[in-house]
């Protein structure tokens, strides 16, 4: 077993100390065992939380490695966490999604992780989760790569500060997230490819179109053209990101849309571990009340759970 990692360790150490804590989290178990470092970690936000999801091909990768160089220029550390469908051989086999992620290993600035999906496509499991929360503390930006079709893509907003949906020239995306609830929208949305000429150009307006139906909520999602292979429209992306950014640092609007997404970490452990039945057991239970921090909330309600049920606690 890993030695338990601690939050000064992940700070002062660099990249050994960050892997050595990845590891310690994924272990069988990890998350609930190191709730506190992880828990210490979340209350220092110190990054931002960019979600990159699209279909697979669309070009998320090769933006992310525009991205990286970037922030690298402008002196910020990043990590990327890319969640990886192909880890499941035949989805992966299907898709042909590989993580086509190009970053020098000696480069202190840069650390990027796969993860392997959780039980559907692009979902993220609960390292993934605790694993952006650690990097969050540690890097000044994060970057989480899913590949999202349909249902998936909501849930890169239980990490994301913000979600970025990039959509394929020619593929008809724009369709599809006109049918997702508010909640789902992205909050920009690129054309990848724009180098590809008048069937980004279509695109773009497609979505647009789309937009206009769409019920939006308080923020109004932008739709950019960007190519990643010439590198245009980069600055009209960070503008978009930054407005974005602004915005939710408005008000409580950042600790509310946090405070929504712990709960939602919460409930997922609690629902993988021990079935929708055992979810509804704890949210009706006594037990239920009290204050602590997500995954301390998490440990205590698994123990809770495995006594009342019989069942193994995970984290023993
Ligand atoms: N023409 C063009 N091709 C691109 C661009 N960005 C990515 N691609 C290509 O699209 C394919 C898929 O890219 P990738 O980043 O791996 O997509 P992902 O599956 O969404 O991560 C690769 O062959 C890339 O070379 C771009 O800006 N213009
Ligand atoms: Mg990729």
């Amino acid at each position: 077993m890993a030695s338990a990692p601690t939050l000064e360790a992940v700070l002062a150490g660099g990249k050994p100390a960050v892997a050595r804590a990845l590891a310690a989290i994924e272990a069988k178990g990890g998350t609930l065992r190191h709730a506190a470092f992880l828990d210490a970690a979340r209350g220092v936000p110190h990054g931002r939380v960019l979600g990159i999801t699209g279909p697979p091909g669309v070009g998320k990768s090769t933006l992310t490695n525009v991205l990286i160089s970037e922030a690298r220029t402008r002196g910020e550390r990043v990590a990327v966490i890319a969640v990886d469908p192909s880890s499941r051989q035949t989805m992966g086999a299907l898709l042909g999604d590989r993580t086509r992620l190009r970053t020098d290993p000696e480069d202190e600035g840069v650390f990027v992780r796969s993860f392997a999906a959780r039980d559907r496509l692009g979902g993220l499991s609960d390292a993934a989760i605790a694993a952006t929360v650690v990097m969050r503390a540690a890097y000044d930006l994060v970057i989480v790569e899913t590949v999202g079709i349909g249902q998936s893509e909501a849930d890169i907003a239980l990490v994301a500060d913000t979600v970025l949906l990039c959509v394929q020239p020619g593929s008809g995306d724009s369709l599809q997230f006109m049918k997702a609830g508010v909640m789902e929208l992205p909050d920009v949305i690129v054309v990848t490819k724009a180098d590809l000429g008048a069937p980004a150009r279509r695109a773009r307006a497609d979505v647009e179109g789309a937009l206009s139906l769409a019920a939006t909520g308080e923020w109004r999602p932008e739709v950019l053209m960007v190519s990643s292979a010439m590198r245009s429209g980069m600055d009209e992306l960070h503008d978009a990101l930054d407005r974005h950014a602004g915005w939710l640092a408005v008000g409580d609007r950042l600790a509310r849309k946090r405070a929504v997404q712990e709960s939602a970490w919460v409930e997922d452990v609690l629902r993988d571990r021990f079935g929708r039945e055992g979810l509804r057991t704890w949210l009706s239970s006594p037990d239920r009340s009290g204050s602590e921090p997500p995954f301390e909330r998490m440990a205590r309600a698994s123990a809770v759970l495995a006594a009342r049920l019989g069942a193994d606690d995970p984290a023993a």
